[in-house]
């Protein structure tokens, strides 16, 4: 009797490590190499961990406030040489910092291996973005089809703790580039106008053209200071 007891005990362990191993086979999560900046551009990591073969996926990305998703491409090494499923980045206009990400396989193409990075995506970091811990998330939700249309759910949310930094401070109207806004910056637009040279930097007022409109600009821009 005691054996018996003992027997389904086991299998109810196993039979629950089997759903726990089945509920984590399919997910997409997000890894970062390193910590963002702000004031920069950064790139994530989206890993797709799978148990069979997978064509098709799609997964719901969150951001943390003040970053914003710019471009996602394909990585290699989980599909085929040479193939490039289209893939696209779409903002959910409802909710800040949502996107739909998307990558439709031809048919009979699939990823190869089972775990591991499948795209990156490239985000701006805003100059005011909080500092510290930065939650990146990949909600409940992320679909997985197979190459013959088997479908799989991750019912898990994904969440990723990444840091963001304090990154370099851009100073308004600081033309020669020394972190500062003073006379000199004024200087240099004269500088540049006499030698018949542009830089975007140092065309304050966006006219196309660097002139003493410009080192007039920052003689006012010193003034509101
Ligand atoms: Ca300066
Ligand atoms: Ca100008």
């Amino acid at each position: 009797m005691k054996k018996r007891i003992l027997l389904s005990l086991v299998s109810f362990f196993m039979m629950t490590a089997m759903w726990a191993s089945l509920v984590d086979a399919y997910q997409i999560y997000v890894t970062a190499a390193a910590p963002g900046k702000t004031n920069a551009t950064a790139e994530l990591t989206l890993n797709l961990k799978n148990k069979l073969a997978v064509a098709t996926w799609q997964c719901t990305l969150v951001l943390p406030a003040g970053v914003t998703a710019k471009s996602v491409v394909i990585v290699d090494g989980r599909y085929p040489e040479g193939y490039n499923p289209n893939i696209t980045l779409t903002p959910d206009n409802s909710i800040d910092g949502k996107y739909l990400i998307a990558c439709n396989g031809a048919e009979g193409v699939a990823l190869t291996g089972t775990d591991g990075a499948v795209a990156t995506v490239t985000v701006e970091i805003a100059a005011d973005a909080a500092l510290g811990e930065a939650l990146v998330v990949v909600e409940a939700g992320s679909k997985f089809y197979g190459p013959a249309e088997e479908e799989y759910t991750d019912t898990k949310e994904r969440v990723y703790t990444w840091t963001i930094e304090k990154g370099e401070d851009v100073v308004a109207g600081d033309i020669n580039g020394d972190g500062s806004l003073n006379v000199a910056d004024a200087q240099t637009a004269l500088i540049m106008m006499a030698d018949g040279q542009y830089s975007e930097a140092a065309d304050l007022n966006h006219d196309g053209v660097v002139n003493v409109a410009d080192a007039q600009m920052v003689l006012i821009m010193m003034a509101d200071q």
